[in-house]
């Protein structure tokens, strides 16, 4: 009780110095420490995680990014024969090896099923999460998880075969009757029974713990609808329509929200810190057209805001526990936002234009704020 009294006190030394030497840059906001028990005991919970050291540390240390991902997401993370791991989810695995060790080779793809991945994070089995996984309020609270920026905008939807007169227009009311087939440990599965009792449709709902198992079952007849993600039922059909079906993606409008972007254990901010700011490193270079084939070009004769983030005149990454060009190399080595999204997504026929997934400047979501 004493040693926790002491380190509180502390840190409220710690505090008080720090909220005073902010100087002018400070926004003048910056709250004073509370004084009441129980603000107290919030603050002294806080201090010991800061005091233990901060997941950045342990990477760097490590040499070694544990990063969490599908595995047979197509598109996002796929485990190929050679061991290799392809996709989006895997390029952002690659990028914060890149800021945080240097190297974008540093990663250790640890495969999960769905229903695994938070305890693979509590465990710390993982160090973060890049796994088509959905921000919502019950994991960002009571599961546990922080969430990074969003990195791909995505919405749930059907999909069955034509032969069963369904089509684009089709809508959830039209699956009365039917068996549907999704992933267990899901915001799928519960969406979709949500769903189907709005809209009036008797189903009956099976649940598997791979996408395999249902696309197998899919195929076979076992199930009428597979539900899940737009962006991996279109994956899934690119991948395994067979000759003689013709799956249909529906309703045009998603039945959800699914903003898909990296998870990891909560109160941990300079961990926070370098996987958000990788992230909107990529968005900001796509902004200004920064490749990974012209980024050691650009950064030499850089200027403002690039020049930050390239690591040159008045660069934040130092700051943060990263090397000045943490993010010049997140560029080089994977590259930027958009070229990230188009290297991987393009060839399943997912495009930015036109989606959420463009720039803010092209009427999308994808947005970030400032390097400064
Ligand atoms: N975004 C949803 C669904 C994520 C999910 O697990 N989707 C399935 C279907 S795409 C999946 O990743 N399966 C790949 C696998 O078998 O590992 C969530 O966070 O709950």
């Amino acid at each position: 009780m004493k040693s926790k009294f002491l380190k509180f006190l502390a840190l409220f030394l710690t505090i008080t110095v720090v909220a005073a030497a902010c100087g002018s840059d400070s926004d003048g906001d910056d709250a004073a420490p509370a004084t009441t028990a129980a603000a107290a005991a919030t603050t002294t919970a806080q201090v010991e995680v800061v005091a233990e050291g901060s997941l950045l540390d342990v990477v760097q240390a490590r040499g070694t990014l544990n990063c969490g991902v599908s595995g047979s997401a197509v598109a996002f993370s796929e485990t190929q024969a050679d061991g290799s791991v392809t996709g989006i989810d895997a390029d952002f695995c690659r990028a914060v090896a890149a800021a945080v060790i240097g190297d974008a080779g540093a990663v250790n793809f640890v495969a999960l099923t769905a229903s695994e991945r938070f305890t693979a994070v509590q465990t710390g089995d993982v160090d973060v999460l890049m796994r088509n996984t959905t921000w919502t309020q019950s994991r960002d609270s009571s599961v546990g998880m922080d969430f990074g920026p969003t990195t791909y905008y995505d919405g749930q939807q059907l999909m069955a075969r034509v032969a069963d007169g369904f089509s684009g227009s089709s809508t959830v009311a039209d699956i009365d009757g039917a068996v549907v087939c999704t992933n267990v440990g899901t915001t799928t599965e519960k969406n979709i029974a949500e769903a189907a009792l709005l809209a009036g449709a008797d189903i009956t709902l099976l649940g598997f713990e791979t996408s395999d198992e249902v696309y197998d079952t899919f195929i076979n007849g076992g199930c009428d609808i597979t539900t899940t993600d737009g962006s991996a039922l279109v994956g899934r059909k690119v991948k395994m329509q067979p000759a003689d079906q013709e799956w249909v993606i529906f309703p045009a409008t998603p039945i959800s929200k699914e903003p898909l972007g990296p998870t990891y254990g909560q109160n941990d901010s300079a961990w926070a810190d370098a996987v958000n700011w990788t992230v909107y490193a990529m968005i900001i270079m796509d902004e200004y057209g920064v490749t990974s084939a012209n980024v050691d070009a650009t950064c030499a004769e850089a200027e403002a805001e690039v020049a930050r983030l390239c690591g040159g005149d008045g660069e934040l990454q130092t700051a943060m526990g990263l090397s000045a060009d943490a993010f010049h190399q997140v560029i080089k080595q994977v590259g930027s936002y958009g070229e990230v999204y188009d290297r991987n997504l393009n060839p399943v026929g997912l495009y930015r234009e036109g989606s959420a997934n463009a720039g803010w400047l092209d009427g999308g979501l994808i947005y970030s704020p400032p390097a400064r």
